[in-house]
């Protein structure tokens, strides 16, 4: 009987698992949390289940998300090419996070040899017209790739799990839910995974959140920039980062790309829809990794149901959701890009 369930069980990423000789687990190119964190819980969970070190390798291409170094078993993420992970580590196993495409996980055409199994754990809902490109694929498009590594691995895998990794996929959900201030598709799953994780392993939001919150000078001179320039428009609010600042603090003082980055979309987060009741709006930056190039970064971002940002972002170029969109805007100062936007509004 017991013979039975086991059988019953028994899945094919299972059987993957189970003779895999070495695994490599990555996710997508620059990380964002949920990236991070589906991909480190996996590499967890195979450790706690009586996996062997020598038998693993994490690799996250370009991660720089230095507020989550606090994670279990952060420092054995590996940093470098995506592509060297593979032909170095020579894996027989590749389990891929957050992305249903090769091409978000390898530059170009590069792919790892065909004889390499794949398996690939995402949550993006119509990603283009592709399908999976993987030998396996678990995809319920869902909140978060942490929630579909729980479901997956935890629930139906039955894979023990202790606070570490509990910790870890609470990150990710948090992270790609907007801390559940979005609507989302299944919202009542996704908070019983939140409620098993709080729960069983003893939780606290705020504590989680308070580990990774800290604020350096830098952002905190970036953040001041966007408020002491923000402007409001018929029903909107914008503000911009003056190419002045760029040069005489962001290059002046060396503000690092992950401070700029994170003082932005956090600023976006906190005042963009909630000035003098105006429920839209707009940031125009340069971005720090191509300072000389005439072009600016613009996003967009929308209370729900109020306004459709993706047809804003379109109108210039860009693309993305209803509540948020970008798109790129050449002009030759700051002054200019934002006429162009306020042409199309
Ligand atoms: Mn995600």
């Amino acid at each position: 009987m017991l013979f039975f369930n086991i059988m019953l069980t028994m899945t094919q990423f299972e059987d993957y698992l189970n003779s895999a000789r070495k695994i490599l687990i990555t996710s997508h190119i620059g990380a964002d949390p949920d990236a991070l964190c589906s991909a480190l819980a996996v590499y967890n969970i195979l450790l706690n289940n009586g996996f062997a070190k020598e038998q693993l390798c994490i690799n996250l291409e370009g991660l720089s998300l230095r507020d989550y170094s606090i994670l279990h078993r952060y420092d054995d993420i590996g940093t470098g090419s995506n592509r060297d992970a593979v032909e170095k580590f020579n894996p027989d196993l590749i389990i891929v996070t957050d992305g249903s495409q090769w091409h978000r996980f390898f530059h170009d055409d590069w792919r790892p040899d065909e004889s390499i199994k794949s398996v690939g754990l995402d949550h993006h809902q119509g990603a283009g017209n592709e399908s999976s490109e993987f030998d396996l694929e678990y995809n319920r498009g869902i909140s978060s790739a942490c929630e579909e590594v729980y479901k997956v691995m935890v629930q139906d895998m039955e894979f023990e799990i202790d606070q570490n990794i509990a910790e870890i996929l609470l990150y990710g959900i948090i992270a790609d839910t907007g801390r559940f201030k979005y609507p989302m598709k299944d919202f009542r799953q996704t908070m019983e995974v939140v409620s098993d994780l709080v729960v069983d392993y003893d939780l606290t939001i705020e504590k989680l959140l308070s580990r990774i919150s800290g604020r350096s000078m830098g952002e905190i001179r970036v953040y001041q920039e966007l408020l002491s320039n923000i402007k409001l428009g018929v029903d909107y609010t914008y503000s911009y980062v003056s190419d002045e600042f760029i040069d005489n603090v962001v290059k002046a003082e060396q503000i690092e790309y992950e401070d700029y980055e994170k003082a932005v979309s956090g600023w976006i987060n906190e005042y963009l829809t909630s000035v003098e009741g105006n429920k839209w709006g707009f940031v125009v930056k340069k971005g720090l990794n191509n300072l000389n190039e005439k072009a600016y970064k613009v996003s967009f971002r929308s209370s729900v149901g109020y306004k459709d940002v993706s047809e804003v972002a379109a109108k210039l170029g860009g693309g993305g959701h209803m509540q948020a969109s970008g798109c790129e805007v050449k002009a030759e100062d700051v002054w200019a890009a934002i006429g162009k936007i306020e042409e199309v509004i």
